[in-house]
């Protein structure tokens, strides 16, 4: 398949392995990196042939870690808005999907790195993974559906932590918190997630397909709250601390906020 920051491999055994590839940039999530995915969820869709996928990061340092800082000073409410629900839909296609999806979390996994991991259906994680939603230190919210999705994993109160402190967890407590479902040696990610898929995959297909569709159906609220994410997110997008965040991580400083 035709991708540039993508690796899109499928083995003989119908498992397809999607692998972001900016390792420079810690896999961090620009357009183009939005656009792909969304690209090779479709196609893994349709292609009867695929019966799960993993998704990780390439390099040993970050699954993803974030979205790309450098496209924020372009945003502001409008585009902020439209760009929190765009994102919102790639990730609901991901999780929409009726085959198994497994995020190999290899490392760091913020903001909307978190965020894609947590739409993925499983999370597996090296021992070095680490989770964390620092929009915060930039001035904006999670937009990518972090305010809904992570209370539902670990529960109200450490979702809220996570989201106020920006603080990280590790993978250890990753796992107690029930954000991962398994942690393992870094040489072990892959094929421990590919042992998980063949075990769903060796289950009954439309049995699968329909538990997973029963699954989401389980919480009405998610999409009014998804929809109420994206338009608090566009207006984060015009304050001054927003500015001030983003403007302090490019220039490696602490950022001065001023409440406006
Ligand atoms: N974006 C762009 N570049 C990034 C990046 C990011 N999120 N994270 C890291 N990089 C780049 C660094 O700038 C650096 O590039 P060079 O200077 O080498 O060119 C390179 O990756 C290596 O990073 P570091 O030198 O910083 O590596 P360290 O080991 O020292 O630190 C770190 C690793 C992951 C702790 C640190 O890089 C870091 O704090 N990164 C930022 C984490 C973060 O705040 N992520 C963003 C969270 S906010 C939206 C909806 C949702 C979202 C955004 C928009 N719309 C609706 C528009 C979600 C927002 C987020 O994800």
């Amino acid at each position: 398949m035709d991708f540039d920051v993508l690796r899109y491999e499928r083995d003989d055994d119908g498992i397809l392995t999607v692998t972001i590839d900016r390792p420079k940039a810690l896999n961090a999530l620009n357009q183009a990196v939005m656009n792909e995915l969304d690209r090779a969820f479709r196609t893994a869709r349709m292609d009867e042939q695929v019966r799960g996928v993993i998704l990780t990061g390439a390099g040993e340092k970050a699954f993803v870690a974030g979205a790309d800082i450098q496209q924020f000073p372009d945003l502001d409410p409008v585009s902020g808005h439209r760009f929190a629900a765009r994102g919102q839909a790639v990730f609901n296609r991901i999780e929409q999907m009726p085959k198994p999806v497994i995020a190999a979390v290899n490392g760091f996994a913020l903001g909307g790195g978190c965020e894609l991991a947590m739409a993925c259906h499983l999370r597996i994680a090296s021992e070095n993974a680490s989770f964390g939603q620092p929009e915060v230190n930039l001035g904006i919210l999670p937009g990518y559906g972090g305010t809904q999705r992570l209370p539902r994993l670990v529960g109200y109160g450490i979702a809220t932590e996570m989201i106020l402190t920006g603080d990280r967890v590790d993978a250890t407590r990753a796992e107690r918190i029930g954000l991962v479902n398994r942690v393992v040696k870094a040489d072990e990610l892959l094929s421990g997630a590919r042992q998980m898929i063949e075990t769903i995959a060796s289950k009954a297909p439309l049995a699968v397909a329909m538990s997973l569709q029963a699954l989401r159906a389980s919480d009405g609220a998610f999409q009014d709250g998804q929809r109420y994410e994206a338009a608090l997110f566009g207006q984060a997008c015009g304050t001054k601390d927003f500015q001030e965040g983003v403007d302090a991580f490019l220039n490696r400083r602490t950022p001065d906020f001023s409440g406006e």
